[in-house]
């Protein structure tokens, strides 16, 4: 059977879009999203609350999966459904103890960005890994490529979401290489109608 597609929207600042965070969150999960991702930097916690409160709501009423970037802390907070954790996170807060702030039923991502870094990540308690990013992006200053794709997917034991510089153009390389789930910023964000490119996507990984 075909399974549902996967489209984690990350959701975050980015330059030269200045939409409301709640309407993309919004239009975003109308097109069918299954996951979001709050990421915003540079704020405190307090300062994170209201928004994280309201897209915790949003995504509650429309069965999408709840992310919090960075932090299990407010992530608890907010009663996420999970953290997703950069590698510099992890030294703040390993794994053990974010599964201790969380508890056992909510879910841990880590970003990884080789072969060893994703081993070493599937190795802990985490849930699922991200591995990337795969393509140039303005949101990180260096990609990865494509080359260690076929190895980390083959021996991952757990789900690998794949993060950087994804689009219309070069999602279906990604599917061919036997990708499944599918983060993305811009690939959603910089769209003028972001329901409609959802949709878009959904269709395109339903083929
Ligand atoms: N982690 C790896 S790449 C990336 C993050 C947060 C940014 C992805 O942004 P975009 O716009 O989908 O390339
Ligand atoms: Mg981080």
């Amino acid at each position: 059977m075909r399974q549902k597609p996967f489209i984690y929207l990350v959701l975050s600042e980015i330059e030269g879009n200045d939409r409301p965070l709640l309407s993309m969150a919004r239009a975003a999960i109308e097109g069918g999203i299954s996951w979001l991702q709050m990421r915003i930097k540079g704020k405190k916690r307090r300062e994170l609350l209201p928004l994280g409160r309201a897209l915790k709501a949003l995504c509650q009423g429309a069965g999408v999966t709840f992310i919090v970037n960075d932090d299990p802390i407010l992530a608890r907070r907010l009663d996420a459904d999970g953290v997703h954790l950069g590698q510099e996170d992890l030294l703040r807060f390993p794994v053990p103890m974010v599964r201790r702030i969380l508890g056992r039923k909510k879910i841990i991502g880590v970003s990884t960005h080789s072969i060893s870094e994703a081993e070493l990540a599937l190795a802990t308690d985490i849930d699922y890994i991200a591995f990337g990013p795969l393509f140039p992006t303005p949101n990180k200053p260096y990609h990865i490529g494509l080359k260690d794709l076929p190895e980390v997917l083959a021996r991952s034991t757990k789900p690998v979401v794949l993060i950087g510089g994804i689009n219309m153009q070069n999602i279906d390389v990604l599917r061919g290489m036997g990708g499944k789930y599918f983060a993305m910023i811009r690939g959603i964000l910089d769209a003028d109608d972001i329901a409609g490119r959802v949709r878009e996507l959904r269709r395109r990984l339903e083929i």
